[in-house]
């Protein structure tokens, strides 16, 4: 089975969790793009649902299928947010954030009462850390603020790269403004205490470790879907 088939089973799996009447926050990159597709498909047939998508992208193709959408300030508390993600634990600990939009993200899962991540088996780890942490900051003050971000990291024994993520020849913007500084610390074997150090520098905007936010994983492998729980 290639990518894009697991993608769209672990999409397919997660949508049995979605019922009409619900108001769903819908992730962002290639596997919750299927999920989208699944949904648009349901939506045709009269399910109904609203939708607050996680990024300017998902929006315009929420648009384009003829998904219905509202913002968070609209409707602050959702049911449930089905998302991708680019690592994930055996404690549902996720990395997040390889497309941009972890900021969003985390706010609109923070806001549901239940998280569904999906993803195909290549995502799970442990522990997390083979792929480089993102971490959105502000502009101003950048260089300041890597330094801040390595020194922190440093007090855990965490060393290595941290290279400000780029677009072509120019900086990666996220949609609030910001830029994705990616950490290569390496194996990551306290995200609480890595996701606090992270939140005490000021530069900071947000992190891509989600803690305590997933509660099911849905994880497509090449012999079926598996439903994972911490
Ligand atoms: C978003 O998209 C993320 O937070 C993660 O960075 C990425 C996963 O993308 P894909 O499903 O394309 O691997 O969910």
């Amino acid at each position: 089975m290639d990518a894009r088939t697991l993608k769209i089973e672990a999409a397919r799996v997660a949508l049995s969790h979605v019922h009409s009447g619900m108001k769903l926050g819908i992730g962002t990159g290639s596997t919750a793009e299927e999920f989208v597709r699944l949904l648009a498909a349901e939506v045709a047939g009269g399910m109904e649902i609203i939708g607050v998508p996680t990024s300017e992208r998902t929006a315009a193709l929420c648009r384009e299928l003829g998904v219905p959408l509202t913002t968070l300030d609209e409707m602050p508390h959702l049911d449930l947010t089905i998302d991708g993600a680019d690592e994930i634990d055996p404690e549902l600990t996720l990395v997040k954030g390889g497309g941009g939009a972890l900021l969003r993200e985390k706010i609109v899962a923070a806001a549901s009462d239940a998280m569904i991540v999906i993803a195909d088996e290549s995502k799970l780890v442990d522990p997390l850390g083979r792929f480089p942490l993102p971490i959105e900051v502000n502009r101003f003050g950048l260089q300041a603020t890597k330094l801040a971000v390595e020194t922190a990291a440093r007090t855990l024994g965490l060393d290595g790269a941290i290279a400000l993520r780029m677009a072509g020849d120019q900086e990666f913007v996220t949609d609030g403004g910001h830029l994705i500084l990616d950490a290569s610390f390496g194996r990551i074997p306290d995200p609480r205490a890595l996701s606090t150090a992270l939140h005490a520098v000021p530069g900071v905007v947000e992190h891509g470790l989600f803690i305590d936010m997933a509660r099911l994983a849905v994880v497509a492998r090449a012999g079926g879907v598996e439903e994972i729980t911490p």
